[in-house]
């Protein structure tokens, strides 16, 4: 009956951490997978998130369906930290949020939603992106191009060849961005830059698909919802995925948000019953738990000010991170310009090493990162940033 069907190659960043997970050497480093760990090493649990979680169990009681569109509370929140809680967009009631499982789970409803509206439009992704953005929206059966991004000459942004490629696209083609910390290559958009990509997104009629995963790693939780506020204030109809799995370290609890950002009011609630009846026929609602939290924790001024703090700490010890790294590494390798380890921003920075020089460093030093050259900062700390360092020098410099 399923022999037919051919075996999963996995997931390559799954598989990677697995693979760490079982290498036995004592003082091996795991820069693959997109986690953020403290400097012991731990996925933190933010004492937040731990009150808010106490303070959900305290009122527990029936556990009732959730409606389709998820937490109300949870929904109102999420709206506030994206746009602000005073933008016009808000009070025009032009936004359709949705509560997501996770925001892989948003990128999916979006995804089917996009299918289902916009039949004819292709989807244009960053060279490169997340894996699994190709694989979600070819998975509800969009076709998914490139637009050039990553400079591998200068470790920056191909912003001019980015633009010129975007003009040529048809109308009411779906660009995915990504809002602030771009995975893979930690390579984001200046302001003046989503300020220059607005008129170009207008006059096209693109539809502008946002991930914001990472909200509060680049410069802060309002500095990195800047382009999500700008092409609202601009007045363009776009889709925002927003994700809590890493901001609150919750990636087991699956909370993410998809909003959609409409021309009026009327558009926005017919919008929210066709993602109602997306979901209805995907997982029918979301979990309660996640959404609880996060609903909880965001709508006590006390405990989102600590929230914020203890998220300001984790993005300046990944910052402190990428200084080190790149004050050793440009010690131990003269001659050669390693600035955009600081440059890059969020969990991600794409090294610029070849996959054989990925395979060195796992083999011989137990540093792992991805084949693409893409590593996790997030998981460099005090005891292992010097070691990562001299391995990279050691690899570089054969
Ligand atoms: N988008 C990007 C760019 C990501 O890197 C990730 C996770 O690594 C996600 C979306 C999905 O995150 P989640 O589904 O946990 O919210
Ligand atoms: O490291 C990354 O880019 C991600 C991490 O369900 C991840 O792929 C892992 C599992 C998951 C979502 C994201």
């Amino acid at each position: 009956m399923f022999a037919h069907i051919p075996p999963y190659a996995g997931d390559p960043i799954l598989s990677l951490n697995e693979d760490f997970q079982k290498d036995p050497r004592a003082d091996k480093i795991n820069l693959s997978i997109g986690i953020y760990f403290d400097d012991e090493g731990r996925i933190p649990v933010m004492a937040a998130v731990r009150e808010a979680e106490q303070r959900v169990a305290q009122q527990t009681g029936p556990k009732p369906y959730l409606p389709m569109e998820g937490l109300a509370a949870f929904r109102t929140e999420v709206q506030k930290l994206l746009f602000g809680a005073d933008h016009a967009a808000l009070a025009e009631g032009r936004v359709a949020t949705i509560q997501s499982v996770g925001s892989s789970g948003g990128l999916k409803v979006g995804a089917d939603f996009i299918k289902q509206w916009f039949p004819d439009a292709a989807i244009w992704v960053s060279d490169p992106t997340w894996d699994n953005h190709k694989a979600v929206f070819e998975g509800a059966g969009l076709t998914v191009n490139t637009y050039p991004y990553y400079d591998a000459a200068t470790g920056g942004l191909r912003f001019d060849a980015m633009l010129a490629a975007l003009r040529e696209l048809p109308a009411r083609s779906v660009v995915l961005l990504h809002a602030c910390c771009h995975n893979p290559t930690g390579v984001d958009l200046t302001p003046a830059q989503w300020e220059a990509l607005i008129p170009v997104l207008r006059e096209r009629e693109l539809l502008a698909f946002l991930d914001l995963a990472y909200q509060g790693f680049g410069d802060g939780m309002d500095q990195d919802a800047f382009a999500v506020r700008a092409l609202a204030s601009a007045g363009l109809a776009f889709f925002v995925a927003n994700s809590f799995s890493k901001s609150m370290s919750v990636y087991g609890e699956r909370c993410g948000a998809l909003s959609v950002v409409c021309p009026s009011k009327a558009e926005a609630a017919l919008v929210l019953g066709q993602l109602k009846f997306t979901v209805r026929r995907n997982y029918s609602n979301p979990p309660m738990h996640g959404g609880q939290i996060v609903a909880t924790l965001l709508g006590s001024p006390e405990l989102r000010s600590a929230w914020a703090l203890e998220l300001d700490a984790m993005r300046e010890r990944i910052q402190a991170m990428r200084k080190q790294l790149h004050a050793i590494v440009s010690a131990k390798v003269p001659g050669r310009d390693f600035g955009y380890f600081l440059t890059q921003r969020g969990m991600f920075s794409y090294t610029g090493l070849t996959p054989q020089q990925v395979d060195r460093l796992r083999e011989e030093f137990g540093v792992y990162i991805l084949r693409s050259g893409r590593m996790c900062v997030a998981g460099l700390n005090s005891h292992n940033v010097e070691r990562t360092a001299q391995a990279m020098a050691a690899v570089l410099a054969d």
